[in-house]
């Protein structure tokens, strides 16, 4: 297949820009769709064509399959992009833009739909030789005897998961088999009201673990390739903050037998496309939980420590390509961190929209700025609340955090509270410099300084 003329972006903010200038250097036209309180957004005034696709609120706009597959058809679009959310791990969205007779990029419904499914995926995963988490094998029964020996094999605490859930919805602890049985039934509840599917699966839930995940990118003929990892344990409430590459203290030996098992399991499925497999580690030891079928916030960090441009090669993939770099040519190389920038109390985490009346991006060597904000752009209270991402890198994990408290320093943001403040802080955070902090790192830190704040 030629490489495409046209692609239509199915999103808005960064990844909207994002996705535009990799189009733009490939030489390829790109249409953004956006909704009416987008229509002053810098990727709008960039685009080569705009289609306004609705009103405000999603579900009208980023959120309707018609709206955007008419504007693929009038633009005349080969290709859509669904950037990260919205419609990017929607199967039934992928196969209508192949139905409609345009390329999805990103991987087949088929694949998301296998990773969608939280049993299925885990099973997919155990069979291609990657580890997971014990517990049990598929969904659980209503048998209570099986549930009770199962829970007690793994032994307590566990975790009670809806194979429709993901992404921290639809899970329950439990610390002892006279909790687990009403457990098992709250969350399948849940799980069928929310996710239409009850259907439930249980782990040994892991303490103190920190967020591994492994970057791979895979082709239509058989060719996959992992990029590094990532740790991404800087986390509030399923929301990452801080997102850095390499991963501090882990065995290199260690993340690179992970890192083939997950290529090999690519091909074993036949995947092809950007894809991310999420490893909780804990005591030296990888375990698998998910795996993402579409292209993550963090992907610069590991754009910079690997070479490889994610978004060029995506759209390269699907235009029916092969990938253009073997393992052997992948090496990681220096470290780099990636900080979310989120409109929002820097404390509390209210939402804070509004007009930006100053905006002054940090610059220099080994900084990046992927955002699409600027002085006098009002950001939209209806979406996300991240307005930009400020990515670094170094030879060293000490650079880089030199490089990031400098870059801190240097952004001006007025108009709008953001949570700058707290990244400063946390670069000079003696836990957090040091490495290796796990999941519940922020939340407990936060906890500590709400409680010097009110003594
Ligand atoms: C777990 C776990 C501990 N043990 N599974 C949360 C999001 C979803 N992707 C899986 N999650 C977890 N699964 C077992 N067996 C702890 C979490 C978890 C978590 C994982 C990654 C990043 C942040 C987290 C915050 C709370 C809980």
């Amino acid at each position: 297949m030629a490489m495409f003329k046209k692609i239509l972006i199915a999103n808005r903010g960064e990844i909207a820009l994002r996705i535009q200038r990799a189009c733009r250097e490939m030489g390829i036209k790109s249409v953004v769709v956006y909704s009416e309180a987008d229509r002053d957004a810098k990727y709008v005034r960039l685009a080569d064509e705009a289609v306004c696709i609705g009103p405000a609120p999603s579900s009208k706009s980023y959120l309707s399959m018609p709206a955007i597959i008419a504007a693929a058809e009038v633009t005349e679009a080969e290709a859509i992009h669904p950037g990260y959310g919205f419609f990017s791990e929607n199967a039934d969205f992928a196969e209508r833009v192949e139905q409609s007779g345009f390329v999805f990029i990103g991987p087949t419904a088929e694949s998301i739909r296998l990773m969608g499914d939280k049993v299925s995926a885990k099973q997919a995963m155990i069979r291609a030789g990657v580890p997971t988490v014990p517990g049990s094998q598929g969904a659980l029964s209503d048998d209570h005897a099986a549930i009770k020996k199962v829970a007690k094999s793994v032994g307590y605490p566990v975790i009670i998961k809806a194979s429709g859930g993901g992404g921290g919805r639809g899970m329950r602890v439990v610390h002892n088999e006279a909790a687990l049985i009403n457990a098992v039934q709250m969350t399948k509840a849940e799980a069928g009201a929310a996710f239409g599917n009850p259907e439930v699966y249980l782990e040994k839930f892991l303490q103190n673990p920190r967020h591994i995940e492994i970057q791979i990118i895979a082709d239509q003929h058989k060719h996959a390739v992992w990029l590094g990892e990532r740790d991404c344990s800087m986390q509030r409430r399923h929301q990452k903050i801080i997102e850095e590459a390499p991963a501090p203290g882990i065995p290199r030996k260690l993340i690179e037998k992970i890192g083939e098992r997950c290529a090999a399991a690519c091909r074993k499925i036949n995947y092809r496309g950007a894809g991310t497999f999420e490893f909780l580690y804990e005591d030296g030891e990888f375990f698998f939980i998910e795996m993402n079928t579409r292209v993550q916030v963090e992907h610069p960090v590991t754009e910079w420590v690997s070479g490889v441009d994610i978004v060029r090669t995506q759209i390269m993939v699907a235009a029916g390509e092969p990938l253009p770099f073997a393992q052997k040519n992948i090496k990681n190389e220096g470290h780099a961190i990636e900080v979310r920038i989120n409109a929002e109390d820097p404390y509390n985490f209210t939402p804070s929209p509004g007009k930006i009346t100053m905006w002054h991006a940090p610059g220099g060597p080994g900084v990046r700025v992927d955002s699409h904000v600027y002085t006098n752009y009002t950001v939209p209270p209806y979406y996300d609340s991240m307005i930009g991402k400020i990515i670094v890198h170094g030879a060293t994990r000490e650079i880089a955090l030199a490089r990031m408290r400098t870059a801190l320093s240097e952004t001006v943001v007025e108009g709008i509270k953001t949570n700058i403040p707290l990244h400063k802080e946390l670069m000079n955070d003696p836990r957090f410099t040091q490495g290796g902090t796990n999941i519940h790192y922020l939340e407990e830190w936060l906890a500590r300084r709400t409680k010097l704040a009110n003594t």
